[in-house]
């Protein structure tokens, strides 16, 4: 290294060690941060095992692998790594496919290959004439972007490289983020500002900002895209539209991104000049073939569509008297010579219908059950109702054996606090994941129905409702990209564990050190809890504020009936809580024995889902001894006091992160603070108006009279009007 520089870094190095500089970082780098190792004698270690690397191959894909290695490299080690051309003695890394590289033909690793598909890596540590070196190899090139992407994390998260093994390959095959927006780049449940697709200026400029979006996807294997908003506008499939999206996905194809649009049904009306848009017509037909032929045309790789149909006012085949199945089936058919998808939604339900809104979207789809074509996926959110701080899982899952099916999760914090609230969800999601269908028995996991293990699906997907924005650090709250990156890791490994998903963020995005780790881990894993436990504890669901969700808003008994709150949470002098089970909605009747007559039968319901599925009296005996309405204020309560104790906690991290994350957050948590005991004091006091039981001795008493929590409004919430 150029003695100048020697000393700049050891200085650097210096200082950082003894933590003399706040160093200040607006978030934007994300997980990908690259700072050079802060242990010294691990340093020392990674620098002689790593003294050059060679990437065999000269696609797209190698060559952004290769930029990756040499900029995380560099970052990591604190100098530049040499690409060299043949390995003389030294420790190095040697990446490609056999196919490739003569030398990795050499290693006879076709047998490890056999599992590692179009997509999974080898990482293994192999002796190569006198030296060791580390071997990244798989089938294709984007198998070794993948694999370059897994040892940067290596170095990342200070793991021992000195004797590798792994083997990996993503369990699902479609693993995809959906963005909710809009061509006049508003986001629909967005609060990280603009959309990041500048719609304006492309296809002609094409900021960095999508080359980092592309790289960070890349690092945690998400591979496709959904550029706009399920409420879809017929624009995009346009011409002047589809330049721009094949602008964006010549971008995005070099990291294994392919991109998908949202079909609105009555396009070929909107854009097309036809009469009908009904799936049947042959002119339909028709349209859509030569609109899908078009796409093509632009871009070659195009993934397929998202599709809301029949939904919330979106026009569906049923305008047409026509089923989901001749919808989906009539986009797939065209889609199919291309190699594309249809991911049709499954969030169906119609106010007109008196059925428990909880019920409509299995009573649909079950019927349909292998009718769909196969390049068709039923997208199913998480739980019956919408992305709540807490359902239970979906009973479609396990119930369309013959059907692909796959779930949809929110990264967005529609109902969970925006952009304010810190909560990770990875563990809202493993727990739907984990659950037991009993589909096929015992151990039928929500995760082994959608990585077509259970049923030997042809094609598995999993997608997640964005959270990304055009605000510098892209989702608003720092801890909101811890969510964006459990949801890249669970779709590639449903069943990887939140906490070591944590693990890995924690040390990517703020520091190695086991100081710092275990308190922030400790924030993360307890955080979704907290927030269940301040909006909606023991199974209480959809009672936010009308319209954007955020506050609290129990009273709310206007509108649309299945938009109401009261609709869900049935609160009387009597007691409280939805009767789903078979006395009441029946919605239990949709899941599997034992799961069925777990939920039905109040002494084995879980408790966190009881008012989920069942009207119980304020007097109820809970476990606790308590009664129903003492326990309902006492988790209430909870949830705002693990909220002050997680602001303790943060204070404690001073110095462990930077000066400018380190505020934000804390700036944020004591937002969340308020809102939390809004929500508490709110709740409590309008489920009051029904108990007409004290608050429990020894508990805070509300701030204000119930009426100013009903005129409350959230003016210093972003994407919150
Ligand atoms: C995109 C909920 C949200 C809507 C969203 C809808 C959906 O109802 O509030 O904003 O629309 O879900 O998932 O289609």
């Amino acid at each position: 290294m150029h003695l100048f520089r020697k000393i700049v870094f050891s200085v650097i190095l210096f200082l950082a060690f003894f933590n003399v500089i706040a160093f200040s970082e607006s978030g934007y780098r994300l997980w990908l941060r690259y700072d050079i190792i802060s242990d010294p004698v691990l340093l020392q270690k990674y620098r002689n095992s790593i003294r050059g690397y060679i990437y065999s191959g000269n696609s797209q894909i190698i060559n952004v692998a290769k930029k990756e290695i040499m900029k995380g490299l560099s970052g990591l080690l604190g100098s530049e790594i040499p690409e060299i051309s043949k390995i003389k003695n030294e420790s190095i890394i040697l990446a490609g496919t056999p196919a490739d590289s003569k030398i990795i033909l050499s290693l006879k690793l076709a047998e490890d290959l056999k599992t590692t598909g179009e997509e999974g890596f080898i990482i293994r540590t192999v002796k190569y004439r006198k030296t060791k070196i580390i071997v990244i190899s798989a089938n294709t090139d984007k198998g070794i972007l993948y694999g370059t992407f897994f040892f940067l994390r290596l170095l990342q998260t200070h793991t021992d490289i000195s004797n590798l093994n792994i083997i990996e390959a993503p369990k699902v095959k479609v693993r995809i983020l959906n963005h909710w927006d809009n061509l006049n780049r508003t986001v629909e449940r967005g609060y990280a500002g603009l959309s990041l697709w500048d719609w304006d200026t492309l296809p002609d400029s094409l900021p960095e900002r999508y080359t980092d979006y592309a790289r960070t996807n890349a690092s945690i294997g998400i591979n496709g895209t959904v550029l706009t908003n399920v409420n879809a506008n017929a624009r995009v499939l346009t011409l002047e539209y589809l330049k721009k999206v094949a602008a964006l996905a010549n971008v995005f194809r070099p990291y294994g991104i392919k991109v998908y649009l949202t079909a609105r049904f009555s396009a070929p009306i909107e854009i097309g000049k036809l009469k009908s848009a009904d799936p049947l017509d042959p002119e339909v037909i028709n349209w859509w073939k030569k609109k899908i032929d078009e796409i093509y045309s632009y871009i070659p790789d195009f993934g397929g569509f998202t599709v809301k149909a029949n939904s919330e006012g979106q026009p569906g085949p049923q305008n047409y008297n026509r089923s989901h199945a001749d919808g989906a089936n009539m986009l797939a058919d065209a889609l199919a010579p291309h190699g594309g998808i249809v991911m049709w939604r499954a969030f169906v339900y119609d106010n007109n219908i008196p059925e428990d809104r909880a019920k409509q979207a299995y009573n649909e789809f079950v019927p349909l059950n292998g009718k769909f074509r196969n390049n068709v996926l039923i997208q199913v959110k998480n739980g019956p109702v919408d992305f709540q701080p807490r359902e239970p899982f979906h009973p479609l899952f396990g119930a369309m054996p013959e059907t692909n099916v796959m779930p949809e999760f929110q990264i967005t914090q529609e109902y969970l606090g925006a952009s304010v609230h810190l909560v990770y969800l990875a563990p809202l999601f493993e727990e739907c994941l984990k659950s037991d269908t009993y589909a096929k028995g015992n151990g039928s996991l929500v995760a082994s129905v959608i990585d077509g293990s259970l049923f030997g699906n042809n094609i598995t997907a999993m997608a997640g409702v964005a959270n990304t924005g055009n605000v510098e650090n892209w989702t608003g709250h720092p801890f909101g990209q811890a969510n964006w990156y459990a949801f890249g890791r669970l779709a590639w490994n449903p069943y990887e564990k939140s906490e070591t998903i944590a693990d890995e963020w924690i040390r990517m995005t703020f520091s190695n050190d086991s100081d710092c780790i275990e308190p922030i881990k400790k924030i993360m894993m307890q955080s979704r809890e907290n927030c269940v436990n301040y909006m909606t504890p023991l199974g209480l669901h959809h009672i936010m504020y009308a319209g954007h969700h955020y506050g609290p808003g129990p009273w709310v008994n206007r509108g649309r009936r299945d938009w109401t709150s009261v609709y869900y949470h049935k609160a009387d002098s009597n007691g409280i809580g939805f009767d789903r089970t078979t006395a009441g909605s029946d919605a239990v009747s949709q899941y599997f024995s034992p799961v069925k007559d777990i939920f039905n039968n109040v002494e084995t319901c879980p408790e966190n889902l009881l008012l989920w599925f069942h009207h119980l009296p304020w007097d109820f005996k809970m476990k606790s001894g308590k009664t129903l309405w003492e326990e309902i204020c006492i988790k209430y309560h909870q949830g705002v006091n693990a909220v002050r104790q997680m602001r303790k906690d943060w204070d404690l991290m001073k110095g462990c992160i930077d000066s400018q994350r380190f505020e934000q957050v804390r700036e944020l948590m004591a937002k969340q603070e308020r809102d939390a005991t809004i929500w508490r004091d709110a709740c409590i006091l309008y489920f009051q108006t029904f108990s007409r039981r004290p608050i429990p001795a020894g508990l805070e008493k509300p701030l204000h009279p119930l009426d100013y929590y009903i005129n409350h409004k959230y003016s210093d919430i972003p994407g919150i009007k």
